[in-house]
């Protein structure tokens, strides 16, 4: 299957290049496309450099930082353009183990419409990461949980194999959730299109260079939208539900 890895970066030029040699190494067969949103760091140079001495590494470069859920769409369109069958998100920081990836593409297999790489799974863990950050995400599943009827253990990962099946069927220009959210969002839709999602336990590492990118605008983002997102589908049930009694009434 042709394979594009999309690693999204904003000032990753310390965690790039392990990350990059690690992928390459892990699954040689597959691409990698970096998206880069003209990092001050240089990151988009270095990955202009690999790219110029790998055919198989490619750089979109945007203007200014636009948040993780944008630089992900222009990703998966460079993706669908030119024909590639699974699509990969992987952070650049070294969080998601590219040693991990073989499993989560063996997933991948018909009938399956997204494939996680989950935390919060049997098998699954995190290493390094501060308490108050697993707080937050195992907080952020069990509300989409609650509030979506999602039965997804780790609704907010950012390692996932789409695909390409799965983002045709998606209007990706409407996909407009920036952060964390944006993963949230894109489970949700494949959700209520009554797709199969399939969960794999990994091994999340917290980076050991760089910063994190995480604010509380992201975690407000996630919280208001999952809510509103609740609501709406149960205003519809309950419309359904009304709309059926009624008729069995008449
Ligand atoms: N292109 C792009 N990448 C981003 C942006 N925000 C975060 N990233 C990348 O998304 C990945 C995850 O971000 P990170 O800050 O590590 O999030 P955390 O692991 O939740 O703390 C990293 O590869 C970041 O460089 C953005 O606005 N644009
Ligand atoms: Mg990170």
């Amino acid at each position: 299957m042709r394979t594009l890895v999309i690693i999204p970066t904003y000032n990753e030029r310390r965690a790039l290049p392990d990350t990059l040699g690690r992928l390459r190494a892990a699954v040689p067969g597959a691409d990698a496309l970096v998206v880069d949103d003209g990092s001050p760091d240089g990151t988009g140079e270095w990955a202009d450099e690999a790219a110029g001495s790998d055919p198989q590494v490619h750089v979109l470069h945007r203007q200014s930082k636009d948040g993780l859920g944008r630089a992900y769409i222009a990703g998966f369109g460079w993706a669908l353009d030119r024909g590639y069958e699974l699509v990969v998100e992987m952070d650049a920081d070294g969080s998601h183990r590219p040693e991990d990836l073989p499993r989560l593409l063996e997933a991948a297999t018909p009938g399956v419409d997204l494939v996680i790489g989950s935390r919060w799974v049997p098998g699954g863990a995190v290493v390094n990461w501060p308490s108050s950050r697993q707080l937050l995400s195992r907080g952020a599943t069990t509300y989409a949980k609650v509030a979506l009827g999602l039965g997804v253990n780790d609704a907010t990962a950012g390692y996932r194999v789409y695909p390409a099946a799965t983002l045709r069927r998606i209007p990706l220009q409407e996909v407009n959730s920036q952060g964390y959210c944006f993963q949230v969002d894109m489970t949700w839709r494949v959700h209520t299109g009554g797709g199969r999602i399939v969960e794999v336990p990994i091994t999340f590492v917290e980076r050991a260079e760089g910063e994190s990118k995480m604010s509380r605008a992201i975690v407000f983002e996630a919280l208001s939208r999952v809510t509103a997102w609740g609501a709406q589908a149960r205003s519809r049930q309950l419309v359904g539900a009304v709309t059926q009694a009624l008729r069995r009434r008449s």
